[in-house]
């Protein structure tokens, strides 16, 4: 998956060399070096990927949305849900009740099963406490997941993602808690490895969002932001000028956002399951990203309101037959395109010398078949930072 040569970047009849936890060589077994070798593994023709990384998710949380799904398929709409104090509201109410054991508890499997799809890192966000303890706690729990499994997460702090009921309406107030009171417990803890909002009519504006990332900045964290998903805001172009690792969602953007996004090497994350979920019909603009060497990451976006989805392979087929995005960049978008999206590209993403050997192996005749299948895990062996 290193990209500019071939096809999916594919060696054939290769040999990957493995130090600890690194990749020390790779390339054609013929022209190998003389390695002397502790254990030498057959992998008998299979195709050996980057461990996927799934660069967006909501995987923390408390309860099921599942009769709000009974709702909009009633006829309610999932804004026409949140203004009456459901959605993410509600999902808010079940987090807030639950401990940080609870919440790992319910987690664990939707961990797992992304897990069993050879996804090596994933990143989770908090966004359903809305109060600095309910944060915080969310993070704590996003870091205990991976303290017991051979697999990486990255945590984003996402308090700007919904108004909580005790703000009572006031936006304005709401964000300058989140910026004094949460942002600040979550670093003093060192809990977040970035930060993010929810940019949308029914969430905050722009200028809120600015709030934030001024915020952010000042702890030196990243941003990322869920950006022209239900409706055009100026989101993408207020997350380029802060140069965020990504913009996500994009169903709306508009071309001018697009070329912002490019000038500052913001990362496109796709989230298909949203799409398809919501029976959203804007189609995000891939061809306005490929003109502009925008890179395209896909995402599982897994939370139980708009994405209740546990499959990134999954992703990746709606990827292609959703977003009509050819396979390889489907692939891409979960390897080399999702960890600069988290700003891991140096260490993860691809199988070159120097990076991590996080990897996945697969039962497969043709990378293609990865975005091909539906509800089919061809996955042989996971290997994660040479272990496994
Ligand atoms: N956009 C989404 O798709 C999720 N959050 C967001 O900002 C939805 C979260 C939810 O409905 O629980
Ligand atoms: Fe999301």
């Amino acid at each position: 998956m290193t990209g500019g040569g071939s096809a999916y970047g594919a060696l054939k009849d290769a040999l990957l060399a493995v130090r600890g936890a690194h990749i020390v060589w790779v390339g054609p077994a013929a022209r190998a070096p003389t390695m002397d070798c502790d254990e030498v593994v057959d992998l008998a023709g299979r195709w050996v990927t980057p461990g996927l990384v799934d660069c967006h998710t909501h995987l923390v949380y408390a309860g099921s949305r599942a009769r709000e799904f009974e709702q909009r398929l009633g006829g309610a709409t999932y804004e026409s849900i949140a203004r009456a104090g459901g959605g993410i509201a509600s999902t808010v109410r079940a987090v807030r009740a639950a401990s940080e054991d609870e919440l790992v508890r319910e987690s664990t499997p939707r961990l797992e099963r992304l897990m069993a799809e050879g996804v090596t890192t994933v990143e989770i966000k908090s966004g359903y406490g809305l109060d600095a303890n309910t944060e915080c706690r969310m993070l704590r729990a996003a870091r205990t997941l991976a303290a017991t499994r051979q697999v990486r997460v990255v945590t984003t702090f996402l308090g700007a993602h919904a108004l909580p009921p005790e703000a009572h309406g006031d936006r304005d107030a709401y964000i300058a808690s989140v910026c004094a009171q949460q942002l600040p417990a979550v670093a003093a803890e060192g809990l977040a490895d970035a930060v993010d909002a929810f940019c949308e009519g029914i969430a905050f504006s722009p200028e809120q969002v600015r709030k934030v990332f001024e915020a952010a900045a000042a702890y030196r964290l990243p941003v990322k932001l869920h950006a022209e998903q239900l409706s055009e805001q100026g989101g993408a172009a207020l997350a380029a000028e802060f140069s965020a690792l990504s913009a996500d969602h994009l169903e709306h953007v508009s071309e001018t956002s697009v070329a912002a996004m490019a000038g500052a090497g913001t990362v496109a994350v796709m989230l298909p399951g949203a799409f398809y979920f919501l029976r959203d019909t804007a189609l995000p603009p891939i061809d306005a990203f490929r003109r502009h060497d925008i890179p395209m990451a896909v995402a599982t976006d897994c939370n139980p309101g708009s994405s209740p989805l546990t499959s990134l392979l999954l992703a990746m087929n709606m990827a292609c037959t959703l977003f009509r995005m050819t396979p390889e960049e489907a692939l891409a978008g979960t390897t080399r395109h999702a960890a600069k999206a988290l700003g891991l590209g140096d260490e993860i993403g691809t199988l070159e010398p120097g990076k991590r050997c996080d990897l996945a192996i697969w039962d497969i005749d043709h990378p293609s078949e990865l975005a091909y299948g539906m509800g089919h895990n061809p996955l042989h062996r996971r290997v994660f930072g040479g272990i496994g």
